[in-house]
């Protein structure tokens, strides 16, 4: 099932399922320290998913806007650091799609239950938009919305599932993309949730 996606993207199935428990015990580890929380758009909206993350920047949204910060806001701590096992399998994905010098700097992490999604927005905050971002799905399947540059641009349907990791660079690194509402279920390894990491190089 691995494909290419579009230009400079690309979709390697199932890649994580073989790390998938160490995974979710290294996020629970993470979410100890740095909780999930939902989130505020600078437009007044609670966001439905919930989101962490770990490594030296960690990305925020609140009334003040969309960026990068070096401490959680919520502790003022910084955040915790990217565990070996994220970056090895991060780099790895990112070489295998054509990125040998991927080094990412940030990982955000998203909580997903039965009804939350995400509209549709870019990711644009980052520094350098030649650098790819490296998403890892886990848990119950998705629905992800993929348009174009314009937000009025088609969108098409791609099933993320469980282990799933696709790689989004080059062309396709400023496409609207979002997540339809999570259907109702349950995953051995998650339950009733799914949860989705993206690696970035913000700085
Ligand atoms: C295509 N996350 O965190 S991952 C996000 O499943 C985000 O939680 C979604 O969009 C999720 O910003 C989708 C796949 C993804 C991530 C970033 C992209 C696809 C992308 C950036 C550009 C194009
Ligand atoms: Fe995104």
């Amino acid at each position: 099932r691995d494909r290419v996606l579009g230009p400079g993207a690309m979709l390697l199935a199932g890649r994580a399922r073989a790390t998938a428990t160490e995974l979710v015990a290294l996020i629970e580890a993470i979410a100890r320290s740095a909780p999930f929380r939902r989130m505020s758009t600078p437009g007044g909206r609670m966001m439905s998913v919930a989101m962490t993350n770990c490594g030296a920047l960690g990305w925020v949204s609140d009334s003040r806007g969309y960026r990068y910060m070096s401490r959680d806001p919520l502790t003022d701590l910084p955040w915790p650091a990217i565990p070996a096992a994220f970056a090895s399998l991060a780099g790895q994905a990112a070489a295998e799609a054509g990125y040998p010098d991927f080094m990412p700097d940030a990982c955000l992490i998203n909580r997903y239950e039965p009804g939350t999604r995400l509209t549709l927005h870019q990711d644009r905050n980052e520094h350098d938009f030649s650098q790819p971002i490296v998403s890892v799905s886990l848990g119950l399947p998705a629905r992800f919305l993929w348009g174009g540059l314009a937000r009025t641009d088609p969108v098409q349907r791609i099933p993320l599932d469980h282990g799933d990791i696709a790689v989004w660079g080059g062309a396709t690194r400023l496409a609207h993309h979002g997540i339809h509402p999570l259907a109702e279920g349950t995953n051995a390894l998650t339950g009733r949730t799914r949860l989705n990491l993206t690696f970035r190089r913000a700085a």
